[in-house]
């Protein structure tokens, strides 16, 4: 009989459909955790899983999805019995063909930097199902509705770490194809595939029709078998009920659709029925099947970009690395980070699409200081890494933390050095730096340095690694020692590209050292290396030579289409975020940027110079706003807008400190707190302290504040001005009913509200008392209703 890994891609494989919407018609509560009806009420689980055995699924998935230790106590007991019950159910439809999925889904928590969740702790939480599902007899992992990539490799190393059974892997896009952290396909499934998933797909989310454009992509891109697995269309609120709009067979129809694209697996996610399952197998059962095919793709991704080694040249900077940089070493012993940080975005803005990074002193601690900078600079920048050391212990934390499918500044010809490096690639999957040295040296001639290559590809293939990750560098030695030097490493590329079709790289700075001018050099080795069919380029971005002849090379050779590229850097001036120098950046800059060092030492620097109020309205808020208009276009991404908001609050703290406070007296006692649903709080936070500064004693209710909860502390506390919160459009409603509910209890309270998403007509529609366009506006109207009793 076939394995599972075998099946999947050479005949349809049917998954079953969704299970918490069925648990809820059988009276699953709103509130009530699905995955404990695998203790009380077994008997519903194996009826649903018989339905959708019936109805010709191969893969049921047990009720274990949030069976982690963030939301039920006994993770053993709960995933145990959900498998247990999913193999009763195959065993009693006498179903040998069929399958019982570990179902993961996400903790519903963010890890760090965005939230709080360590990684290696969300590593530890999905261990723990994975070794309880393994051991309970599960056939298979289904890790699903993933939405954020960090996660998704947590659970995977998990998964891969822990049993030896086949891994599936799905994510949910949303119709910019992006996932909730930013991730695209050609971040997430390059990820997936480096840690060897064994499918990877979408699902939940969107109905069959909307994913249908990002299945495309998937399909183009993937080596893996692909799962889809949709809901049943769109959702739609009908009284107190979710329903989605697609009947039985608009389901299958659509899914037909799909299947012809090439994928390998389908079945349903939220609002899908047995019936749905059971159209949709009948339609799909006899429509050719198409096995997935590899593709010859080389992707070095981040959380939520790609780059694309092969089919244009790629610029990797090379400013992170101590060698020959005082200042960056003294940053390296002193741990200034924020100087480090800056010149991973000024190397960015200046075009690298890769940085490299390495944190190689003698003094320092390699393996910690490496970890610690990955982490950093992916808390700043979505540009994919090149991880650069020769010290293993640093490859391999670095490896591990890094999120998305790095690159690896490398190995060498030498045995010691594959037989170290390449079982850390194959297991966490990277594109690779081999340089032609080994044993012998560096050889002399191009032809040597070919055999080289030849050797680490050969080896990296016994590891399972494919040429297609190894990048060659053909070693620039400088040309001040040895006159050989340029047209050796020209030749090695030329004939590792034209002869072996291979990917090539090379350190092109390392050709001048000990000659004048260098960049004068430097730039026209870098077209001749282009010419030869260079694919990598480790350069100085932040060098106006080198970029111009990158970006010449790439008009000349119609690899930028009207010379857009070219025109966009050199027709007008650039607008760039910051100055080419962190020294001469804005605090509102700083804030863009999310360096939270460096805007809370230019708010100290400010204070001395503007008021408090000042630099709030001139340059947090304008930060927060570009940033929030750049997240709104998808320029940004939710980790972005998360650091720059955590460099705002910082910022704010420094301000607070500094506010004059002047009035002692207590004036009156205001509620403050944002809005159910809502977790902005950086404005009302900021109307908090200048209330107080007034003079005003505030209860403050935080944020996400049910419309109950405020009600009964105006009640309780005699409150006489309460002061509402609210920045989300989907959220002004929870406002509304909050003011209703306020007029209707505590009649004698004045309400206040704030937020972008306001105005004062709306404010009046909601029946508020008044609208503070600003921290300064609500203590004019708490003046007004305190010391003057007049609020309107
Ligand atoms: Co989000 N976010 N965010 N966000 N975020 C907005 C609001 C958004 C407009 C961005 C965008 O798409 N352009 C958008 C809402 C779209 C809409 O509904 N119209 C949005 C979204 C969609 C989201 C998420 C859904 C993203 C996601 O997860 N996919 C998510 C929502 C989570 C949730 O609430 N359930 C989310 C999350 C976040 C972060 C956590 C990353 C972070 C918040 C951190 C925090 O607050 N602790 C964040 C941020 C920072 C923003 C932006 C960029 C900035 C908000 C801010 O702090 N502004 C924002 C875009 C924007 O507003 N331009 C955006 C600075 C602050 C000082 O201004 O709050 O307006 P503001 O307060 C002012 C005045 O309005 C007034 O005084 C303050 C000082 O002058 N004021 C009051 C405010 N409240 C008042 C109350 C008063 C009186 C005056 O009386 C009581």
């Amino acid at each position: 009989m076939k394995t599972l890994k075998e099946r999947i891609n050479t005949e349809w494989l049917f998954f079953d459909g969704a299970l918490g919407t069925m648990l809820q018609k059988k009276g699953l509560a709103a509130g009530q955790c699905p995955e404990m009806w695998n203790l009380d009420h077994p008997e519903i689980l194996i009826e649903i899983h018989k339905a959708y055995l019936e109805a010709g699924a191969h893969i049921i998935n047990a009720n274990t999805f949030g069976a982690n230790r963030c939301k039920v106590e006994n993770v053993k007991e709960v995933v145990t019995a959900g498998i247990s019950l999913a193999k009763q159910a195959v065993q009693e439809s006498h179903r040998q063909d069929a399958y019982v999925a570990l179902d993961i889904g996400p903790t519903g928590k963010l890890l760090a930097p965005m939230g709080d969740l360590d990684f290696e702790e969300a590593v530890s939480i999905f261990a723990e199902m994975v070794r309880a599902g393994a051991k309970a007899g599960a056939d298979l992992v289904l890790i699903e509705t993933m939405s954020d990539s960090y996660e998704a490799k947590a659970a995977l190393l998990a998964a891969k770490e822990n049993c030896d059974l086949p891994v599936f892997i799905t994510f949910i896009f949303d119709e910019n194809h992006r996932l909730l952290s930013g991730g695209s396909v050609q971040s997430v499934i390059p990820m997936c595939e480096g840690l060897k998933a064994d499918a990877v797909g979408i699902n939940c989310g969107l109905g069959p029709a909307q994913m249908l454009p990002i299945i495309k992509e998937i399909v183009q891109i993937s080596s893996l078998p692909v799962i889809v697995n949709p809901n049943a269309g769109l959702p739609r609120q009908l009284g107190n009920q979710t329903v989605y709009d697609l009947s039985d067979d608009e389901f299958a129809f659509w899914m037909k659709e799909i299947a012809a694209l090439g994928v390998q697996g389908v079945g349903g996610c939220c609002g899908t029925t047995p019936s749905t399952i059971k159209t949709m197998v009948q339609t799909i059962r006899n429509c050719p099947f198409l096995p997935i095919a590899p593709k010859k793709m080389t992707w070095v991704t981040s959380y939520s970009q790609a780059v694309q080694i092969g089919p244009k040249p790629v610029v990797i900077g090379e400013r992170i690395n101590p060698t020959g940089k005082k200042r960056l070493k003294e940053a390296l012993r002193n741990q200034e980070y924020e100087y480090i940080l800056s010149q991973a975005l000024e190397q960015e803005i200046a075009g690298a699409h890769i940085l490299d990074v390495n944190v190689g002193l003698p003094e320092i601690d390699e393996p910690s200081m490496m970890k610690e900078m990955i982490c950093q600079i992916q808390s700043v920048t979505a540009c994919p890494l090149q991880i650069d050391t020769g010290n293993i212990e640093a490859l391999e934390q670095a490896l591990r933390i890094y999120n998305g499918r790095p690159m690896v500044n490398s190995v060498n010809g030498k045995l010691e050095s594959m037989e170290s490096v390449f079982p850390l690639i194959q297991k966490y999957g990277a594109v690779v730096v081999g340089l032609c040295l080994d044993e012998e040296g560096i050889p002399e001639q191009a032809e040597q340095r070919v055999e080289i290559a030849k050797k680490i590809y050969h080896k990296a293939e016994e590891y399972g690694i494919p040429s297609k990750d190894v990048v060659i560098d053909g070693l620039a030695m400088t040309i001040s020692s040895s006159s050989q030097a340029g047209v050796v490493a020209l030749e090695t590329i030329d004939q590792i590209s034209r002869e072996l079709n291979g990917y090539t790289i090379l350190g092109v700075s390392n050709i001048s050292f000990g000659l004048p001018q260098r960049e004068i050099i430097n730039s026209h080795f870098l077209s001749m290396a282009l010419t030869k069919g260079l694919s990598c380029a480790i350069i100085n971005p932040n060098s106006e030579d080198m970029m111009k002849s990158y970006r010449s090379y790439l008009a000349l050779q119609a690899l930028d289409p009207q010379c857009k590229g070219y025109i966009e850097a050199y027709g007008t001036v650039p607008t760039q975020k910051f100055t080419d120098s962190s020294e001469n950046m804005t605090l509102k800059q700083a804030i863009q940027a999310g360096l939270k060092g460096r805007a809370e030492q230019l708010t100290l620097e400010l204070l001395n110079q503007k008021d408090s109020l000042e630099i709030v309205d001139a340059e947090l808020i304008p930060a927060l706003d570009q940033v929030g208009k750049e997240y709104e276009s998808g320029i940004l991404f939710l980790p972005q807008l998360l650091m720059s908001a955590e460099a705002a609050k910082l910022s704010f703290s420094a301000i607070k400190e500094k506010m004059p406070q002047d009035n002692k007296v207590a004036k009156g006692r205001i509620v403050l707190a944002t809005v159910q649903g809502d977790i902005h709080d950086i404005g009302k936070n900021i109307v908090k302290v200048l209330l107080e500064n007034y003079g005003y004693d505030v209860i403050d209710l935080g944020k996400d504040v049910a419309p109950e909860q405020i009600v009964s502390c105006v009640k309780n506390e005699n409150i006489s001005l309460v002061g509402l919160s609210a920045l989300m459009t989907t959220t002004v409603v929870n406002m509304e009913k909050t003011i209703r509910l306020l007029h209707e209890q505590a009649p004698h309270v004045k309400i206040m509200v704030g937020g972008a998403v306001l105005n004062p007509e709306y404010a009046k529609m909601i029946h508020a008392d008044h609208y503070a366009p600003d921290a300064m506006g609500s203590v004019r109207y708490a003046d007004q209703v305190f010391l003057k009793g007049q609020g309107e």
